[in-house]
């Protein structure tokens, strides 16, 4: 498909991002309101729900470096490249990440600083961030959500791996005192291999050291809050998964009111990784914890735009430290209105281009888009869509002409910037 530049970058070469000056090119997408919130970084506002979890997370490991302040402008070299991300991997499409450029994008994910952050000498690490992906629009999905990264690395020798031991004696005693049930895997199998340069009993010892922390980790962030009995313990289930940069991987699942939750992604750093960060002769591990998917379950959050509301209804419900539950302030009603098209001959739209339209128009008044309808004519072969947007402010009601301006300006940017014909 055809790439979306932003109204201020058609009209010039440059567009500006966090003070900075940087030229457009044809990888270009970086949209307004994504340029908007890069400056917010609710993690670290004072009694944020996102901050208060950040501390939460950070306080369970005292002896690790915090981090909270990484710019995330990077280089697809460092997001992608340094990680073993292969050429072809679809994480790096325009459709799927924004791009300042062809040498600058927005991290898609906190694993971005890995290297970076080995390379600066520390063995034991978390890290903080607001990360950028391109995404459908619903209560669950946002450009930009919050990630903390942990790592820990050991010496890859007999003293390294008593310190593994050690640490793992200690957190295994900790746990069995505990009410909770992990469901878990092999630390290694045929799908889910050592690192050819690593000791597979090595690898073990720090998968255990990984499963132990992060276990630990989840006892602590919902083990009092879920009120774990004996009869009611907390349940966690582990899963093999894959990640360019670890192997053996995981991703971890926590039951929470009914559900299973997908908490993190996790592993055992690979070779290729250390060596890129100049520690070739230490061997550990790293996870990726995503904190809207935690916060909402811990707060009662209903829908994810909340996050972003600077309504007091919001932010006054919330105390530095505290987690408390969230009594939703009156819903307003919903308005929806569709929108069908053909689309200009041979050519095609993401939805994700669609959806960062919407956004730029709507904002956080855009609940929810579906596309209802999709054909191609038999004889002239233009392709025709349908989208439904759902317009609901979380804090005030809307107006009649307000949604339909809305929609108007909708039809007009996608005449304007696709060259759509309106059905
Ligand atoms: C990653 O981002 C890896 N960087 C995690 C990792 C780190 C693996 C270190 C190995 C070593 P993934 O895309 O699965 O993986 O995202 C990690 C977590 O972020 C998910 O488990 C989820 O909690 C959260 N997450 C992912 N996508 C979204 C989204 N669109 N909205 C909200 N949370 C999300
Ligand atoms: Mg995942």
């Amino acid at each position: 498909g055809r790439c979306y530049t932003t109204a201020s970058t058609r009209h010039g070469n440059h567009v500006t991002v966090l003070g900075e000056q940087y030229p457009t090119d044809a990888m270009t997408n970086i949209s307004p309101t994504i340029i908007s919130k890069l400056p917010l970084r609710l993690h670290t506002q004072p009694s944020h729900p996102l901050s208060t979890l950040r501390s939460l997370i950070e306080s369970h490991f005292p002896s690790y470096a915090h981090l909270s302040s990484l710019s995330p402008i990077v280089t697809p070299y460092q997001n992608f490249d340094l990680l073993s991300f292969p050429q072809d991997h679809p994480g790096r499409s325009a459709t799927d990440s924004y791009y300042i450029n062809k040498d600058f994008m927005l991290r898609t994910h906190t694993s971005a600083h890995e290297v970076e952050v080995f390379g600066r000498g520390e063995n034991k690490w978390l890290l903080t961030a607001d990360v950028y992906r391109r995404d459908e629009i619903d209560g669950s999905h946002y450009p930009v959500f919050h990630q903390t990264e942990g790592a820990r690395i050991f010496p890859a020798d007999a003293s390294g791996m008593k310190e593994v031991e050690d640490d793992n004696v200690r957190l295994a005693a900790h746990l069995q005192r505990s009410n909770i049930i992990i469901e878990d895997v092999p630390h290694l199998s045929p799908q889910n291999p050592c690192q050819p340069a690593h000791d597979p009993e090595h690898t073990k010892l720090i998968a255990q050291n990984l499963k132990l922390s992060l276990n630990s980790l989840m006892l602590h962030l919902f083990g009092g809050r879920v009120g774990a009995t004996a009869e009611n313990p907390l349940r966690v289930r582990w899963i093999e998964a894959t990640f360019p940069w670890t192997t053996p991987s995981f991703e971890v699942e926590v039951f929470f009111r009914g559900k299973w939750l997908e908490i993190l992604g996790c592993g055992v750093v690979r070779q290729a990784t250390l060596d890129n960060s100049n520690v070739s002769n230490k061997l550990g591990w790293a996870f990726g914890l995503g904190l809207e998917r935690i916060a909402m379950v811990l707060y009662s959050i209903p829908d994810i735009r909340l996050f972003w509301s600077r309504d007091e209804r919001f932010l006054g419900q919330f105390k530095e430290g505290a987690i408390s539950t969230f009594k939703p302030y009156s819903r307003y009603p919903a308005c929806f209105k569709d929108v069908s098209f053909w689309l200009p001959e041979a050519t095609s739209l993401h939805e994700n281009d669609f959806c960062d339209l919407v956004r730029d128009v709507a904002g956080d008044i855009v609940e929810d888009v579906k596309m209802i309808d999709a054909f191609t004519h038999p004889k002239s072969g233009r392709k025709s869509l349908c989208y439904r947007i759902n317009y609901r402010s979380m804090d005030r009601s809307l107006s009649n002409d307000e949604t339909n301006e809305l929609q108007a300006q909708v039809k007009w940017q996608l005449i304007n910037q696709f060259g759509v014909e309106i059905r």
